[in-house]
């Protein structure tokens, strides 16, 4: 970067603290694009005179709401809860809800930012969107979860729909959570229409749609790897986290030959020296997805769990986060990279700090981040939709060979935005200069709006 771009995005920077000083997550995800396209920017008047990096970095609304529900013993509750529709310069706004204690609205912001680019990368038309609330789904029951989900879409259901915002899972919600988010919009509206994906698959959900972040995050890895004359087979492969994105890449890695050595969970890590076998993948999946258990419990041979540990001091040829954000600070990644770390490949949504993105770079570790490797989730999410208004549905061959090509064409996007002199991609720079060049296109034919 010349000291002129350099200038330009501390100006940039500046004015963006000022205006939202205690957003942390989300001033590092802006940080981080507005990094990667501030060279082409500058290049090009009509962008820039048209404010669209301003204009982008502030979202067009969010609305916040309180959702009140009942306990099973009848005492009363009261969380807040966020959709923050982004940008729908590309399509209807899109994206997860996510129900975890830590939810702010500086985390959604960064997530619906990231969401804007992602879904540009996809080739479909979505916009991007985030929501959730600091509900925390962990300790309750069904009943509680179902008045939750229930009392949230009582106010929800005014601000969504199929061609306005379409909902999805994330950290906290999963098919359980959709399906009563659901059952109250149809309640409330009275119609059936595909306002929200990752529904069951007999009432409109997708094949492949549980899978698909994992599986795609697998794909575009594999890619990446061939594109630099490796492979992934017997490749040793630190997963984080235990639930859907972490459970699926696991599936798919040790399908395609990989050996799975980690998965974990807020509490821990559980270590695999020889790789997690098959058998073992579908009792954790039992675990999991069927008694919402700890991987603690789990007790099997050649499985050693670590308490409070994480995976990245362990030596491993990729590393691939899928549990939160900024999981992997500096000091994580300079141990990957000391251990000899090939590849990060992200199904997490910016799960590395700016210091680790750093450490990655400047030993040319190939690193794919989540917008363009984890996009899987929401390109089936994409391919819902389009099932839905067409009154059909696609077996899973059919979803699983489209998905399959919209990571290749994400990857080819990154490998043509990010090639760098010495043939080395900078997928970063790649997926950031991919997405956003769509939007800001977009955006400009619209005029000022
Ligand atoms: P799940 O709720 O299914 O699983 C989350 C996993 O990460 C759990 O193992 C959880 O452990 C762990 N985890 C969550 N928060 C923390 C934390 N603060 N510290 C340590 N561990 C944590 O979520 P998903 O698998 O759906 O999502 C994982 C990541 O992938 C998120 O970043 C999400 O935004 C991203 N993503 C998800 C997509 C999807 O389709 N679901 C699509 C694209 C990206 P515990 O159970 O102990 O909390
Ligand atoms: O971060 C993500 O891309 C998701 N949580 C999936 C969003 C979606 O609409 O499927």
């Amino acid at each position: 970067m010349t000291d002129a771009e350099a200038k330009e995005l501390e100006t940039f920077m500046n004015g963006l603290e000022k205006r939202n000083e205690y957003e942390a997550e989300f001033l590092q995800a802006v940080e981080e694009v507005a990094t990667s396209i501030m060279p082409w920017y500058l290049q090009h008047d009509r962008y820039r005179d048209a404010q669209i990096l301003e204009r982008i970095t502030e979202p067009d609304r969010i609305i916040i709401f309180r959702v009140t529900w009942e306990t099973d013993k009848g005492e009363i509750r009261a969380n807040r809860a966020w959709r923050v529709q982004f940008n729908h310069a590309l399509g209807p706004y899109k994206g997860g809800l996510r129900f975890h204690p830590s939810v702010n609205q500086s985390i959604l912001k960064f997530l619906g930012f990231e969401q804007i680019f992602k879904n540009s990368l996809t080739g479909l038309p979505m916009g991007g969107a985030k929501g959730g609330s600091n509900f925390n789904p962990k300790g309750k029951s069904d009943r509680e979860v179902m008045r939750f989900c229930h009392s949230m879409m009582t106010e929800l259901h005014r601000h969504i729909g199929e061609d306005i915002d379409v909902p999805a899972g994330d950290i906290g919600v999963g098919s359980r959570e959709i399906s009563y988010l659901f059952g109250q919009y149809m309640r409330l509206e009275n119609r059936w229409s595909g306002v929200l994906t990752g529904k069951g698959q007999s009432f409109g959900g997708s094949a492949v749609r549980t899978e698909a972040t994992g599986w795609g995050c697998v794909y575009f890895c594999e890619r990446m790897l061939n594109h630099h004359s490796e492979c992934l087979s017997d490749k040793r492969v630190s997963v984080s986290g235990s639930g859907n994105v972490a459970l699926y890449a696991a599936q798919k890695l040790i399908e395609k030959g990989a050996k799975v050595i980690t998965l974990s969970d807020s509490s821990g890590m559980i270590y695999i020296k020889d790789g997690l076998s098959m058998e073992q993948w579908e009792d954790i999946r039992d675990l999991k997805e069927g008694s919402r258990g700890r991987l603690s419990e789990y007790e099997s041979t050649g499985i050693e769990y670590h308490d409070g540990k994480e995976p990245w001091d362990i030596p491993c040829d990729i590393a691939m986060p899928c549990a939160t954000q900024n999981e992997i600070d500096r000091e994580e990644a300079e141990a990957l990279v000391k251990n000899g770390v090939l590849a990060v490949c992200e199904g997490a949504n910016m799960p590395t700090t700016v210091g680790a993105i750093e450490v990655f770079k400047e030993n040319y570790i190939l690193h794919a981040p989540g917008k363009a490797s984890n996009a899987g989730g929401v390109a089936v999410s994409g391919l819902e939709q389009s099932q839905n208004a067409m009154r059909i549905s696609w077996d899973r061959e059919e979803v699983d060979s489209r998905l399959q090509e919209i990571m290749k064409r994400i990857h080819q996007r990154c490998v043509d935005e990010g090639q760098t002199s010495n043939s080395h991609v900078d997928y970063i720079d790649g997926s950031n200069i991919g997405g956003f060049k769509k939007v800001a296109e977009a955006m400009l034919s619209y005029g000022a709006v």
